[in-house]
């Protein structure tokens, strides 16, 4: 097995930031190291005073983590800030060692993650756009070591043009790879949406329990696991109600507080397939200990993605677990509908489903349309869509139907046709 690696792990916050709050990110943080299957040997947090242009923490911090770093010698020092790379450039020759700042630990993550080809391509884009503007951190000492002839360009800058056009060239084609994927999940979804079935996905912060939901719901076996970002593809399941209607269901990649900007883009057309159905659940953990955060993480996100005002239903899930009875009522009383439950121990599912049920019902009204006796609706029925009952009469019957509100001027157009027909 390959050896554990020992981090040096930094964790750099603002004066002002309060001390739970702090708390609570250093342990999303660990998390985030943890899942890697790092080691952390050793935890520093300076406090930032004014960003530093050259190496972000002040000079003497920076200092400070080269000693602590001499005396327990990690494989890396991981920064818990999106470095630039040039900060990143000048720590590195001040600490001495190499260093991971959170976008490249969060790409590295999701790398471990993913699985599907398309998932694998944008992530190899997303750490080529990362490495691109790095090159010249990692040709610089060998540029230096050979020297050049003074005035002309040094063989290592030479090779660092050769290398980012090379990654340049690279990009590209993982580009129109991408492209073609898309075109034929685009194809894909405009199918589903097609059939017509009312449609929900599961969203929410990484580990909430959204997969183990799926999985429970619809018999699936999707990876459910206690790491963070465990899930990266959008999955989508057929669900029967209760009361024998079909929906579909998805889940998709979870949220994190401070994604880097380049794994948001990386993600957002996995997001905006799960983000095209007909309403929206967010699954919250109730044993997180700052549950009510991941709830305005996953809110702003909504929002961003202009997707919050679907959001239906919030899932409390991990009912067995609840780490905060405070935080526990005050999302009860959300303006939005809640239903609680524990995957782990099946609780709350009879409430979900029937929730899901009236949500889908909402959206659903009765109808009743007359037809010459004869002239049977049965073949235009919309998938979802029921007749519940007929009403033969001397001359007429009476078609007795629940269907999608929007598919009312549908039927009724079709009625109208088969009453022209049978007058001719
Ligand atoms: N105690 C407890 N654990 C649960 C419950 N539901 C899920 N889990 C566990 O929580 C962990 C995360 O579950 P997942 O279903 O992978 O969570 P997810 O939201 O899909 O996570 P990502 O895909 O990483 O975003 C797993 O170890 C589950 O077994 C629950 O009701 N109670
Ligand atoms: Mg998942």
């Amino acid at each position: 097995m390959e050896e554990e690696k020992r981090v040096l792990l930094v964790t750099p916050h603002r004066a002002k930031e309060g001390g739970r709050r702090e708390y609570l990110k250093d342990r999303e943080t660990r998390s985030l190291v943890d899942t890697l299957g790092y080691h952390i040997v050793m935890q520093l947090s300076p406090t930032l005073k004014e960003e530093n242009r050259n190496t972000y923490i002040g000079p003497g911090q920076a200092g400070e983590v080269r000693d602590v770093a001499l005396s327990y010698d990690p494989d890396l020092v991981i920064f818990d800030s999106c470095l630039t790379p040039r900060e990143e450039k000048n720590l590195e020759e001040v600490i001495g060692y190499e260093i991971m700042d959170r976008e490249s630990l969060i790409i590295s993550i999701f790398e471990e993650n993913a699985h599907s080809k398309e998932a694998k391509l944008e992530l190899e884009k997303a750490r080529l756009e990362y490495l691109k503007p790095r090159i010249q951190n990692r040709n610089a000492s060998y540029s230096q070591q050979r020297g050049g002839v003074r005035g002309a360009k040094g063989s290592g800058e030479r090779e660092t043009e050769l290398l980012r056009r090379n990654i340049d060239r690279y990009i590209f084609s993982i580009e129109r790879e991408l492209e073609k994927i898309k075109r034929q999940r685009e194809a894909k979804r405009k199918e589903r949406e097609r059939s017509e079935l009312f449609s929900f996905a599961l969203t929410g912060y990484t580990n909430s329990g959204k997969s183990s939901l799926l999985n429970l719901l619809t018999g699936s076996d999707v990876l459910a696991e206690d790491k963070l970002f465990a899930t990266l593809d959008t999955t989508v399941r057929r669900l029967m109600l209760p009361g024998g209607q079909e929906v579909l269901l998805s889940d998709t990649v979870g949220f994190v507080s401070d994604l880097p900007h380049s794994l948001v883009n990386a993600f957002s057309s996995t997001l905006e397939e799960a983000l095209s159905s007909t309403k929206i659940i967010i699954v919250l953990d109730l044993s997180h200990p700052d549950v009510e955060m991941t709830y305005e993480v996953t809110k702003s996100t909504l929002e961003e993605l202009g997707a919050f005002e679907k959001v239906a239903l919030v899932v409390l899930n991990k009912a067995d677990q609840i780490d905060n009875d405070i935080s526990y009522s005050r999302l009860l009383s959300l303006p939005i509908r809640t239903v609680t439950t524990s995957v782990k121990e099946k609780s709350g599912i009879d409430e979900l489903l029937n929730a899901l049920e009236e949500i889908t019902m909402e959206d659903y009204g009765n109808y009743s349309f007359t037809l010459p006796l004869g002239k049977g609706l049965w073949e235009y029925v919309r998938k979802g869509d029921l007749i519940k009952s007929v009403d033969y009469q001397d001359i007429d019957m009476i078609v007795h139907m629940r269907c999608r509100k929007s598919n009312f001027p549908y039927y009724a157009s079709i009625v109208e046709k088969i009453k022209a027909s049978d007058r001719t």
